[in-house]
């Protein structure tokens, strides 16, 4: 067992870090109040390699493992968990699915852009009525011999107006249930494609949400990724490795509020003294901080069982379920610790006291990933 980092895993986290702070930092409060895109900053992280990370630098990516990977999600999340998720659906739903399962022409095509960051992608798989039920498609792609028609509505799609390439999760053969499902590729612009009002969010504000409407657009036979009915298991595969990235966010996110909690309960006084003195706060601190170790052994357990070809959907599951839980517990007591300050925008907790809750809820709730637990302990 080798808990250290390399070398260039060190130099991959300190290079997010400084990002974070340089870049990330000054305006963070003004975009989740303003609900903005951080534009110029997602160009940035494009050209410092954080949207194609993983990917094979033949096709523009940065050629690196899960973990540094993960060690880039952790520091962006801690200032800016917005930024951070656009960076986690282009990495590990959008650049990684093509990658593992497109053409080559699908990967000429589009992954040597999304890499670079020179445009972002979308994961579309919910719909109004398909959440956590995600076999329940109800979005049809109709195949008509050299193309495919899609009708229907896709919901809560992180990168919604930014992105330039969907991915579209839609059933082909309602008779064959999960194993009529596609997935297909969709440019921004296609005719009957239309991009539905921006969701007004609790968290992660700077990231744009839409819903998506789909009114007979075509789409060509070579966009589908995979064989015919292909579609559930490339959602469900590239699911698994999307939780590693929202596990890390979840860590980022409880480390930043603890940082920042420390940090403040050194610097505050009451009755006297610095409240750090104080055993009320101190045994929060240590609580914080067990927890906090407990879920980055998890995440980065995952993010090993990735990179070594092992099974990584148990460990997946595992990380972001405990990761997500130590996020919201970890802020509310951030917020705690900082009383009435806690309670005001300048502070910064009660932001990731918000963003926390979202990663018990996408790519999974706390509920799904105790399913997807619970049967693989059990093995049915
Ligand atoms: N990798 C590969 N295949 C998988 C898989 C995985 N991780 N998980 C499920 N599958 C396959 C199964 O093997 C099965 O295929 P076969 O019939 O060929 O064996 C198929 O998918 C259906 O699986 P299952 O019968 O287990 O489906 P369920 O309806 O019971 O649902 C869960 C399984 C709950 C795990 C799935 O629906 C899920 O993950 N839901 C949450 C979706 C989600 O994360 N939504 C958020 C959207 S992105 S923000």
């Amino acid at each position: 067992m080798n808990f250290s980092l390399t070398e260039e895993q060190e130099l991959i986290q300190q290079a997010a870090r400084d990002f974070a702070q340089n870049d990330l930092f000054p305006e963070v409060i003004e975009r989740d109040e303003a609900q903005r895109f951080p534009k110029e900053e997602v160009r940035k992280m494009g050209e410092l390699g954080f949207l194609g990370m993983m990917v094979d630098p033949k096709y523009g990516g940065s050629g690196l493992d899960t973990l540094s990977y993960v060690l880039v999600m952790e520091e962006l999340s801690k200032v800016d968990a917005s930024s951070s998720v656009i960076v986690s659906v282009n990495n590990s739903l959008v650049c990684w699915g093509l990658e593992t399962y497109g053409t080559e022409e699908q990967k000429e095509k589009y992954l040597t852009r999304l890499s670079t960051g020179e445009i972002i992608g979308a994961f579309c798989l919910s719909e109004p009525e398909a959440g956590s039920d995600a076999t329940s498609q109800k979005t049809t792609a109709i195949d008509k011999g050299d193309h495919y028609v899609i009708n229907g509505t896709k919901n809560w799609i992180t990168n919604g107006s930014s992105a330039e390439v969907y991915l579209v999760i839609a059933q082909t053969d309602k008779d064959k249930k999960h194993k009529g499902i596609n997935a297909l590729i969709v440019e921004k612009g296609a005719e009957g494609f239309e991009i539905g009002p921006k969701e007004n969010k609790l968290g992660i504000r700077g990231s744009d949400t839409h819903s998506l409407i789909f009114n007979d657009v075509k789409v060509p036979k070579k966009n589908r990724i995979g064989d015919d009915g292909f579609g559930f298991k490339f959602a469900m595969k590239t699911l698994a490795g999307g939780r590693i990235g929202i596990a890390a966010q979840a860590l980022g996110i409880a480390a930043g509020a603890y940082e920042l909690a420390l940090k403040y309960s050194k610097e505050r006084k009451a009755f006297g003294t610095e409240i750090s003195n104080h055993q009320a706060i101190a045994f929060k601190l240590a609580d914080m901080h067990t927890q906090i170790e407990a879920a980055r052994h998890l995440v980065y357990k995952a993010a090993w069982d990735k990179d070594n070809g092992n099974d990584y959907d148990l460990s997946g599951a595992m990380a972001k379920l405990y990761a997500s839980q130590v996020a919201m517990e970890t802020t509310v007591e951030a917020v705690q610790i900082h009383g009435g300050n806690g309670f005001v925008k300048d502070y910064h907790v009660e932001r990731l006291m918000r963003d926390a809750k979202i990663t018990q809820i996408y790519e999974g709730t706390s509920e799904i990933q105790k399913i997807v637990i619970s049967r693989s302990i059990l093995k049915r």
